[in-house]
């Protein structure tokens, strides 16, 4: 059975003992509602990774995430951080490829494939993030904008590495909107991807893929997209800040 993932995107947000603060209150309110096959990923900026790795190590199920790395091993990067260094801190997850990461600075399908390839190679779990945007759902075209991406960014890794990945679907106008997604039509996107894998690796890896849902999702609506059955939970942006709604998006799956 598929792995159901709550994972919480906090972006640019917190200062330090802010963040640690949040992280142990997390961890408190979580760690007997976790339950089965279930984890709960918080991904920090890179200043708290440390601290909260430390904080989460003995929770089993929750897990610590970064929001990026560098495609490189190491060298004359300033300002970035490599899936090597991340890893050292105690990380198991990194999310790649967030509409943000893609619009403002740039990041393209082929740079998110070697990001990809570096996060594997060094043990990092990729939550990868696709998803088209308002004016390509609203052209019909979004199905083709999600399988370039997947063939682009994901599709070229051996089937043991493609284990390892995360996808998100994110639709771009329900980044920072407020709109969210139908249960529909998040439904509609996620059977699609998971016909995608299917066709590139076999049912049986499709099937075990947990795929999550991210764009505005919050404790009101987070029930009706994680029962419909492609969706195997969330990637959490705004109410992940919040650790009582984090929580309640969390036990949707008790
Ligand atoms: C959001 O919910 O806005 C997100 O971007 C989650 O990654």
């Amino acid at each position: 059975m598929r792995k159901n993932i709550v994972a919480g995107n906090w972006k640019m947000n917190l200062g330090y003992e802010e963040g640690v603060s949040l992280f142990s209150e997390i961890v408190n309110m979580v760690k007997d509602e976790v339950i089965g096959n279930q984890e709960v990923v918080v991904c920090s900026p890179f200043i708290h990774l440390s601290s909260i790795a430390k904080l989460g190590a003995s929770v089993p199920n929750v897990h610590i995430g970064a929001q990026n790395i560098h495609q490189a091993e190491s060298g004359a990067y300033t300002g970035e951080v490599s899936a090597s260094q991340v890893k050292s801190v105690g990380a198991q997850y990194v999310i790649l490829g967030h509409s943000e990461r893609r619009a403002y600075f740039g990041e393209t399908d082929a740079l998110l494939a070697e990001k990809l390839n570096a996060a594997l190679k060094h043990g990092l779990k990729p939550i990868f993030c696709i998803g088209e945007t308002k004016e390509e759902r609203e052209s019909g075209r979004f199905f083709d904008v999600i399988k370039t991406q997947l063939e682009a960014g994901v599709l070229h890794l051996g089937q043991d590495d493609f284990a390892s990945v995360v996808l998100a679907y994110e639709p771009v106008w329900a980044i920072g909107t407020g709109l969210t997604a139908s249960p529909e039509q998040a439904q509609e996107v996620h059977a699609f991807i998971r016909e995608t894998i299917a066709q590139q690796y076999g049912a049986e890896v499709a099937d075990a893929t947990t795929i999550l849902y991210g764009g505005s999702a919050n404790p009101s609506n987070a029930s009706t997209l994680f029962a419909q059955k492609d969706i195997d939970g969330g990637l959490i942006g705004g109410a992940s800040l919040k650790s009582r709604d984090f929580l309640e998006i969390v036990k949707v799956f008790n």
